[in-house]
């Protein structure tokens, strides 16, 4: 018997909690005012089992990851998100870096004899980065290497380069498209509500605006994902109805493949006085997700920033990729605090960080299309392992 029918099982299990569990096998959604309650009110247990068994009934086993690299054309930036310690304002530039298109692509080049499938690029907003440099950038990378998958820059860098050359959201993502832009990553969302927004984030695109721009972005047929950056000043109502918005552009488009709740992390920024969330806190953040986003396929734990420890405890409740291999090149998160402070895991140890905790390392593309399944597959050092973890998993396949 699972985790979950156990507790269905228990007469003293909460009846709130039993019409939710009921709601969902049956195929239902759940409200946002039963969202909340399962942030307030229910016990993680209850959470993580219910995450667990639509993470099982989706996936089984099976945890994604791919291998990739970051790309951060520059750290300095426009805008003063207070959550931030990657950006150097514009008047202390001279402490960070501006890369050009030749020396992106000297970067890029360092990869040409690497299995990477994906490069993934997004930095700080300047002037000087406009919409021509990035459609010649996007051009530039695919006349080099057309098999490498370009996931590049947010609705926040889109809306500031749309605005400037006067061209509105569907037009400038046809031409993102055109350059050979393949997909959009999660980044610019934080909370959406702007009791929150206006004050974490203040001046960048608008929750509404970077809604659009997805929608755009799916009308052409693309994909995207989406995150949330959670855990600092806002309440469970805002998360919840962050997820909700996202909830409701999905049903309209079907455009999005991943959601990756983002911990914020307090080092080096302007918010370091607000404390970060526990793990007990970050279980509940992606189980409720997992739960509440019935129609997006993935839960990503993105394990440069919460860790790989929590990371592999996530994989137990709801989520179902760790994103990439990343390669070091990454900087946003050590900047600001989490355990990583280079991020870097070969291939065999991110399979083996799946497999400790007894799930089935898949390599999949950007696209989620399988690149190698590694259910079975011995390395060298297989018996020199002991790092062995176990958790409840209740589908053996
Ligand atoms: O939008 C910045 C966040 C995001 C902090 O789509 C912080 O596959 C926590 O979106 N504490 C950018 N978070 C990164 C991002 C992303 C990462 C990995 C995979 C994908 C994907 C997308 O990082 C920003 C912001 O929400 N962030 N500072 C901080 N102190
Ligand atoms: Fe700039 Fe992005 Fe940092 Fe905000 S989060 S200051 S937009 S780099």
């Amino acid at each position: 018997m699972d985790k979950l029918s156990i507790l269905l099982s228990d007469d003293s299990l909460a009846k709130e909690d039993r019409a939710i569990a009921e709601k969902v096998l049956s195929g239902n959604r759940i409200t946002e005012k039963e969202g909340i309650h399962l942030f307030e009110n229910s016990d993680l247990g209850f959470v993580g089992a219910l995450a667990n068994k639509i993470r099982e009934d989706r996936h089984g086993n099976k945890t994604y990851f791919n291998r990739n690299f970051h790309l951060e054309p520059t750290n300095v930036c426009l805008y003063t998100c207070t959550f931030c310690s990657y950006s150097r304002l514009i008047k202390k530039r001279e402490e960070g870096w501006e890369y050009s298109i030749d020396d992106m692509m000297d970067i890029i080049k360092t990869y040409d004899d690497k299995p990477v499938t994906e490069v993934h690029i997004v930095g700080g907003v300047l002037p000087q980065y406009d919409l021509k440099f990035y459609t010649d950038l996007f051009k530039t990378i695919k006349s080099h290497r057309s098999d490498l998958h370009v996931k590049a820059l947010t609705p926040v860098e889109y809306h500031y380069i749309f605005k400037k050359a006067k061209v509105d959201y569907a037009e400038g993502m046809k031409l993102m498209k055109e350059a050979g832009l393949d997909s959009m990553p999660g980044g610019g969302a934080e909370i959406f509500h702007p009791e929150i927004r206006d004050e974490i984030a203040g001046g960048k695109c608008s929750g509404e605006e970077w809604l659009s721009i997805h929608r755009e972005w799916h009308k052409l047929g693309m994909r995207s994902n989406a995150t949330m950056l959670y855990g600092h000043i806002e309440k469970y109502h805002h998360r919840i109805d962050h997820l909700e918005k996202l909830r409701s552009l999905q049903d309209e488009t079907g455009g999005f493949q991943t959601f990756i709740p983002l911990k914020f992390r307090n080092k080096g920024n302007q918010m370091s006085h607000v404390n970060e969330s526990t793990v007990v806190e970050d279980l509940k953040m992606y189980a409720v997700s997992r739960i509440y986003l019935d129609n997006f396929d993935h839960i990503k734990a993105y394990w440069p920033m919460i860790g790989r420890d929590t990371a592999q405890l996530l994989l137990a409740f709801g989520a179902d990729d760790l994103d990439g291999t990343i390669d070091d090149t990454t900087k946003i998160y050590s900047m600001a605090g989490a355990e990583e402070q280079n991020p870097a895991l070969s291939t065999e140890d991110l399979v083996k960080l799946i497999r400790n905790v007894g799930r089935n390392p898949v390599e999949r593309d950007t696209l989620y299309n399988v690149v190698t399944d590694y259910t079975g597959v011995v390395f060298e050092s297989d018996s020199e392992y002991k790092g062995y973890v176990s958790l409840p998993v209740a589908n053996p396949n």
